[in-house]
């Protein structure tokens, strides 16, 4: 059924993005794939996954004459159910982009004055493990740090785990959906799953709170959009800018930014005014409903129409068309979700929203995980106990999954509780993915090693003492990933073709490294595929099987809904879903979410908002020959009254400067009636300042230069980043 979500539909969210693939930068790919037309030459189809993104679709690729020829999407694999997003197809761009790293690199000048010399893989391993046994023998192994993202991390954390030190940082936690997590895990016990366990396709109503879908484009959930539109769900889209999504939306809020909050608590004040919750569900699922009562009563719509700025008609009728269609509503919690620093309480009251109208284990709601599970597999030898407390959790009671970024890096700037000398950074970009890079330079700045494995010059990359030029993922092994959705699945990265140039992949820096750190107990084989063949072993998995295909089914689909013998598990102290918070109030945090004000712009300055491009993520693909040449750089959307009274018009470059006055890269103006009068939005990602990108090179502006300020989460230390104004200013 889902296999037959149309693809006109998806091209028609994903824009001209997905269809307008511009080849010019893959000419001789095209006359290969005539080529082979004609019978002239042969291809192989090699199945892997993605690393384009983090949601890892599988992927065949295409190979002629030892050229990766073209990209397309594994039909077995759940994430894409047989289709790649522009990016995935963009993933060519990576592997042919001529800026790639191509041998490790070892710094001859000053940090930051982008001098380097090309060194052996020899060379280089010996340099970074002479610097971590000099470092762990003065300071103690702990004093090594890892920020990491995506597939280097299963072969990086375990090589920090065996050299001691369990003060691993990941951005995707700490910058994105740490709270979520979190909040899930006080309220239900039961994480929401990435990819998030929407039966959108089912749902009668589904609610976007800034989820910005069709912009972020995670394959499977852009079809399960694409698709609940057409059977004809309807759409509520709470965003201060008229989205892709709200473009196809049955009502628009375009709420005023930071205050949702409001909206949701006075969702669930006409919800329990009314009524309108499902009584049932309530009494044998959840837990402390009664304390509830009369903590909502001062939500009302008329209230919170002066918060939102949205009409308090609106607010009534958008909750009674929520409740009206509940349980066959999908109320989806975000993904990124770090922006005003009381993100775990807002997350906490979405999840409130779930349970009170019985969504959680209902069709067209939340549906129930798989019961299948893959075992661990254990490491080849027992990982030696840190000595020390992990700094990764800062003092914060609830700290997000993945370790506290900024915690990590605070520590690294005072030394306190002790000094952290080095950082091994894999996957992840920090300058561009944590608030304030005047604190990011510091904390390098502080450090007697920075190691960076990269694939591309990257900033930070290029503020490294050695770079390990990764080869990308079409040319390596990675782990196997499980697949845990409606069934249990598991899907194989493996090698196109051999790495270009001088690179290496992940688990082969990893092994060198711990080799020379004395780790070679953790190493037991010699290359990647014996190890992943073992894994198959211990899960059952047929490994050729698997090599063939890409992905294997595990388990079939278990009963995804509430129904006789088929209950919901929750893992709280209570077995049921904690509306009440007792583990929050025991830390002195409001058992409930409560409403506290944000600070709002003052008049002439706008709230920076930021979101994603549909041919781009993060920073990692400002440079992609394919994509760059479908979106070269950002621009900054304004509202057009506003434009026009600053006597800005679309396409006039601008400066924005934030209230600590520090003035971004020149920005195209996008004037709009799409965006609230308060506030501006960019893409994340560009504005790069690493000469080594040709491409990118000071390409539109960093929103994350221009978040100077941020706020953080008192219960899990996340950084919410949506909290800095700005002001635009004309250029010439
Ligand atoms: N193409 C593409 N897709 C991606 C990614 C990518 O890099 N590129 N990254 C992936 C990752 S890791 C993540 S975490 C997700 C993030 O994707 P989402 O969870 O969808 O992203 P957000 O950053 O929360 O949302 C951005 C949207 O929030 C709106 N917004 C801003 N402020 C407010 C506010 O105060 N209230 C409300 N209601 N809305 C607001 C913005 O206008 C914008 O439309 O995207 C994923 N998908
Ligand atoms: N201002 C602002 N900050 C944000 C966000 C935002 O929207 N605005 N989004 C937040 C979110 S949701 C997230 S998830 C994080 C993401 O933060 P990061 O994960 O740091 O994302 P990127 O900026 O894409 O940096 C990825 C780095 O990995 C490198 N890389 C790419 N492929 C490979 C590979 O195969 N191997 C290796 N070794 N390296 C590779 C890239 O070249 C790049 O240097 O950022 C967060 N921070
Ligand atoms: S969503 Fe796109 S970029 Fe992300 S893994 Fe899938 S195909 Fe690759
Ligand atoms: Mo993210």
């Amino acid at each position: 059924m889902i296999n037959k979500c149309s693809r006109r539909g998806f091209l028609k969210v994903s824009g001209a993005a997905t269809a307008g693939l511009a080849v010019t930068s893959l000419c001789p790919d095209k006359f290969l794939l005539w080529a082979e037309e004609q019978g002239m030459v042969k291809s192989t189809l090699v199945p892997t996954y993605c690393e384009m993104c983090f949601w890892k679709c599988g992927a065949f690729a295409k190979v002629i004459n030892g050229r990766v020829v073209k990209l397309e999407g594994n039909p077995l694999h759940p994430h894409c159910y047989g289709r790649l997003c522009a990016r995935g197809n963009g993933g060519l761009g990576l592997l042919y982009d001529p800026d790639r790293l191509k041998k490790p690199l070892i710094r001859t000048g000053k940090r930051g004055d982008g001098q380097y010399r090309e060194a052996s893989w020899e060379e280089a391993l010996d340099l970074v493990a002479q610097k971590m046994t000099a470092i762990k023998e003065k300071y103690g192994p702990e004093s090594v740090a890892l920020f990491t993202h995506g597939s280097p991390t299963a072969h990086f954390f375990p090589l920090l785990k065996a050299f001691g030190s369990p003060n691993v940082a990941m951005p995707s936690s700490a910058q994105c959906r740490g709270p979520r997590v979190v909040a899930y895990d006080l309220t239900t016990g039961v994480d929401i799953g990435s990819p998030e366990r929407l039966d959108m396709v089912n749902s009668k109503v589904v609610v976007l709170i800034g989820s910005h879908l069709g912009e972020n484009m995670h394959s499977s959930q852009v079809h399960d959009f694409t698709e609940a539109i057409s059977r004809g769900a309807k759409f509520i889209v709470v965003d201060p800018r008229f989205s892709t999504a709200a473009g196809k939306a049955h009502t628009w809020l375009p709420i005023r930014p930071a205050t949702d909050m409001a909206l949701l608590l006075s969702w669930i004040h006409i919800i329990l005014k009314e009524g309108w919750y499902d009584k049932e569900y309530v009494a044998k699922y959840t837990n402390g409903f009664e304390d509830m009562l009369g903590e909502f009563d001062e939500y009302t719509p008329e209230w919170a129409a002066k918060e939102t700025d949205l009409p308090a008609e609106q607010i009534y009728e958008t909750a009674r068309l929520i409740a009206r269609n509940s349980p066959a509503v999908a109320i989806h919690p975000g993904r990124h979700v770090t922006w005003d620093g009381q993100d775990v309480q807002r997350l906490r009251a979405i999840v409130i929203l779930q349970a009170i109208l019985g969504t959680w284990g209902r069709k067209g709601g939340i549906y129930l995980p798989t019961k299948a599970g893959l075992q661990p597999v254990p490491p080849p030898k027992a990982f030696p106990k840190p000595t020390q407390k992990p700094l990764n959790t800062g003092d914060f009671p609830f700290p997000g999954y993945a370790g506290v970024t900024n915690a990590v890096r605070e520590s690294t700037i005072t030394e306190k509780p002790y000094p952290v000398k080095a950082w091994i950074i894999s996957g992840v970009n920090p300058l561009a993915a944590l608030p304030n890079q005047d604190e990011t330079r510091q904390a390098i700045d502080n450090l007697d090693l920075l190691v960076a494995i990269d694939v591309m010059p990257m900033d930070t990359t290029m503020l490294a003492d050695v770079i390990l030029p990764e080869c990308t993922y079409l040319e390596r092994h990675d782990a196997i990933t499980p697949l845990k959705g409606r069934d249990l699945r598991v899907a194989i990265r493996q090698p196109a073709i051999e790495p270009m140039y001088d690179s290496k992949p992940a688990w082969w820096i990893a092994r060198e490294l711990g080799q020379r750190l004395g780790l070679e107990d953790y190493y037991p084989w010699e290359t990647y595929e014996e190890k992943l063949e073992e894994d198959c072993l211990v899960w059952d998995v047929d490994f050729d099987q698997l090599k063939k295909e890409g992905v294997v089914i595990v388990s079939d689909t278990s009963n995804p809904y509430i129904g006789p013998g088929n209950e919901p598990v929750f893992k709280t102290d209570s077995k049921k879903i904690e509306l009440y918070s007792e583990a929050l109030e025991m830390e002195d945090f409001d058992p409930l979410p409560r409403y506290r004000r944000n600070e709002q712009p003052a008049e002439g300055e706008f709230r920076l908002l930021y979101g994603r491009s549909p041919v781009h993520t993060f920073s990692r693909t400002a440079n992609n020959p394919v994509l760059n040449e479908l979106y070269p750089e950002n621009e900054v959307w304004v509202n057009a009254d506003k434009a026009r009274a600053m006597g800005l018009k679309s396409g006039d470059y601008v400066a924005v400067v934030n209230q600590d006055g520090v003035r971004s890269n020149r920005i195209k103006v996008k004037a709009t009636e799409r965006i609230r009068q308060d506030c501006v939005y960019m893409v994340h990602g560009f504005g790069q300042t690493s000469k080594r990108l040709s491409r990118a090179y000071l390409k539109g502006a960093d929103d994350q230069q221009l978040i100077t300020k941020y706020k953080v989460d008192p219960i899990s230390g996340a950084t919410g980043m949506r909290v800095n104004f700005v002001k635009l200013v004309k250029e010439a």
